[in-house]
């Protein structure tokens, strides 16, 4: 049971997580840093406590501040939504040593995905499909060296604690990998504190496509189908889709499997993505993120389930609303709105001066900010999610531009004019993606 649910984030994620509290009747605490004070989580949620200085170190990120404040407020259940602590094991065994239910996976099933060699080796040895690579860490170059040559170059070296791009280096030749293979080590030891690294074979240009999935605590995993994530610039991810243009129900159904075999190896529990590569036709596990994510509207929007709303059941250790795979109805697409320069992608703080948001027929909007809001340089530069939704990917589409060209910010910049020149590329409407799009939609030509 859960009657009092502290939120540990902020953002149009804390406002979600509100939503399907109040759905649930269940009564909301709101955290929030000196620079949030103003923010609608703060306003919308039952109760609200400050729990320290605008840089989320001190505060979202400060494990005691954030115990201190459920503690206070008597909240029996904490969601962390997605970044600051979502993924932080230690956190989530500290919550349930106070006697509080987390809102998320095991922490040992956070521990074993956050290890990245760990999580290929354990879905691997579950018939999960990976690249051909190395099982353990690598002990030295020429190990390296000599494994990139039985499987072929290009490879890519990755940081065995790293993840979401971080600590990656790739090598053509075996002259590059001695090189990489020091630079690698060098700097995750610097940016994690681990040296660990392990090798793949290098896709070029692949899909990112991954999997919802969902499960609770009596063992029961189920799969919400595919997103197509490809687009993205620095790992920072744009729109997001589902379903994917190149998945057929048959595809569909092998990459559902592997999913829930991955989420099962580790005992999974609460809402979980498995990211694969994706290249003609094949797909590879590539890690999987423990925790809700962003773009997790576009799978609500084509199954009908609310995947928040499944956390906090499973949670309180109810069975899931759903015994199987729900059918794909229709095609949604997520455009992230941030304020940022569409040119330059330089970070655009300050007062939100003018704001009129799109609604009608396959519109959702999540977001936080209102008109006279002042949007912090402190944190990531997400404003708004628009959500669209048609019959088929071209509906979907076409509601896309038309939400987009309703959707007035003014006092900061935005990358709405980014997406409208998106929605207008032949590639973008061919469903022609790659995690190469960015890279070749932004080249002058
Ligand atoms: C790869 C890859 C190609 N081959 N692994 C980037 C994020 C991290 N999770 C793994 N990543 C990649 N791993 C192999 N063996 C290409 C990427 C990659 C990427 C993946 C998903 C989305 C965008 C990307 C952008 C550049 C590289």
């Amino acid at each position: 049971m859960i009657s009092k649910v502290l939120i540990a984030n902020r953002g149009e994620i804390a406002l979600r997580i509100i939503a399907a509290c109040r759905e649930a009747g269940l009564a909301t605490v709101a955290v929030h840093s000196e620079a949030d004070r103003n923010s609608l989580h703060v306003r919308l949620a039952d109760e609200a406590v400050c729990i320290g200085p605008p840089y989320a170190n001190a505060s979202y990120l400060n494990i005691t501040a954030v115990i201190s404040a459920a503690e206070i407020t008597g909240a029996d259940a904490i969601h962390p939504g997605y970044g600051f602590l979502a993924e932080n094991a230690h956190f989530a065994e500290v919550v349930g040593e106070c006697g509080m239910t987390w809102i998320g996976p095991p922490p040992e099933a956070i521990r074993l995905m956050g290890d990245k060699a760990t999580a290929r080796r354990t879905v691997a040895a579950r018939g999960v499909p990976v690249l051909p690579g190395s099982q353990e860490p690598l002990t030295s170059r020429e190990e390296a060296v000599k494994l990139a040559t039985e499987i072929g170059f290009p490879v890519i070296l990755k940081a065995s604690a790293g993840g979401g791009g971080k600590g990656m280096r790739v090598a053509r030749d075996a002259r590059e990998l001695r090189h990489a293979f020091d630079t690698a080590r060098h700097e995750a030891e610097r940016a994690f504190g681990v040296a660990d690294v392990y090798l793949e074979k290098y896709l070029t240009a692949p899909r990112h496509i991954e999997v919802q999935v969902i499960a609770d605590t009596r063992g029961k995993v189920v799969a919400l189908g595919e997103r197509e994530c490809s687009i993205q610039r620095r790992h920072q991810k744009l729109i997001e889709e589902a379903p994917s243009p190149v998945v057929d129900e048959t595809l569909r159904t092998a990459m559902c499997e592997a999913a829930t075999a991955a989420a099962a190896a580790v005992g999974y529990a609460s809402a979980g993505t498995v990211e694969f590569l994706y290249e003609d036709g094949h797909f590879y596990f590539m890690e999987m993120n423990t925790r809700i994510q962003v773009e997790h509207p576009v799978t609500e929007a084509v199954t009908g389930v609310d995947l928040v709303l499944e956390q906090l059941r499973v949670a309180a250790g109810n069975p899931l609303s759903l015994r199987r795979r729900p059918r794909i109805q229709g095609h949604a697409i997520e455009f992230r709105v941030n304020a940022e320069d569409p040119e330059s992608f330089a970070p655009s703080p300050g007062e939100i001066t003018e704001l009129a948001l799109p609604g009608g027929p396959g519109v959702r909007v999540d977001t936080h900010i209102y008109r006279g809001y002042r949007v912090p340089p402190y944190y990531d530069s997400l404003l708004a999610k628009l959500i669209v939704h048609g019959r088929d990917r071209a509906e979907a589409i076409t509601r896309g531009r038309r939400a987009l060209s309703m959707f007035l910010v003014e006092g900061v910049k935005t990358s709405i004019p980014l997406h409208l020149r998106i929605v207008d590329d032949p590639d973008f409407q061919a469903g022609r993606l790659s995690t190469q799009f960015m890279e070749r939609f932004l080249k002058p030509s």
